[in-house]
């Protein structure tokens, strides 16, 4: 059975459990790095699978693997059928620039901003690193929302794709996080659209942002 190594409350481990329940792929979910939990990240049981420290980790039957949105593409392309993660090339491309665009700017324009107000952890209490960060995070909220008013359903067109699971994180991170949120018509109609979907109810937006 897949084991889905990471805390529940992280965002990048309620990815892969929603994407397994899409998939309808069953899992053991073991819950590494809670804080009040006997499985600690910093230990060299977990390290030996991902040095760095970090939830989510797969072992799929002795395959090890770490690296959210990887994770995603792996279960897609083992378990999915092509509706979900579609093999002709423009239409994978299109998917994985999404899924690209999650990780490598959108995630990083949320960081401050969450540690600041929702994780009130030590060092992010710059109100002028937080306010720039919070800018840029709007801006990139904007984007999504123009291609929104485009497909008028979800990311990448008329059908769910693997692509909407990290967006769809990260659209529940942005309505759970307290900033003054500007008017985005076409990224509020798509968190209602995607809280149709009974896996985003139960693994996309019940976490704490
Ligand atoms: N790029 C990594 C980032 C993983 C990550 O930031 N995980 C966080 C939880 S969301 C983590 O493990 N933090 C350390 C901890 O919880 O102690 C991925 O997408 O898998």
């Amino acid at each position: 059975m897949l084991r889905v190594l990471g805390r529940a409350s992280s965002i990048n481990v309620r990815k892969v459990y929603w994407l397994c329940h899409e998939l309808d792929t069953p899992f053991v979910p073991e819950p590494w790095g809670d804080a009040t939990s006997t499985l600690p990240l910093d230990t060299p049981a977990f390290v030996a699978m991902n040095p760095n420290r970090m939830v989510p980790v797969i072992d799929d039957g002795g395959f090890v693997m770490w690296e959210s949105n990887s994770i995603l593409r792996y279960l897609a392309a083992t378990r999915g059928d092509n509706a979900l993660y579609p093999t002709a090339p423009r239409e994978r491309a299109r998917a994985d620039q999404w899924i690209d665009w999650q990780a490598a700017d959108l995630n990083p324009a949320w960081r401050y901003p969450f540690m600041s107000l929702v994780r009130q952890a030590p060092g992010y209490d710059n109100p002028a690193t937080r306010d720039a960060s919070i800018k840029r995070w709007c801006e990139l909220m904007t984007v999504l929302d123009q291609q929104l008013q485009t497909t008028q359903a979800f990311v990448c067109g008329d059908t769910f794709t693997l692509a909407d699971i990290p967006i769809g994180l990260s659209v529940h991170r942005w309505f759970s996080t307290p900033i003054d949120h500007p008017p985005l018509a076409a990224v509020t109609a798509y968190y209602e659209r995607l809280s149709q979907r009974e896996g985003f109810r139960l693994y996309g937006r019940n976490g704490a942002p």
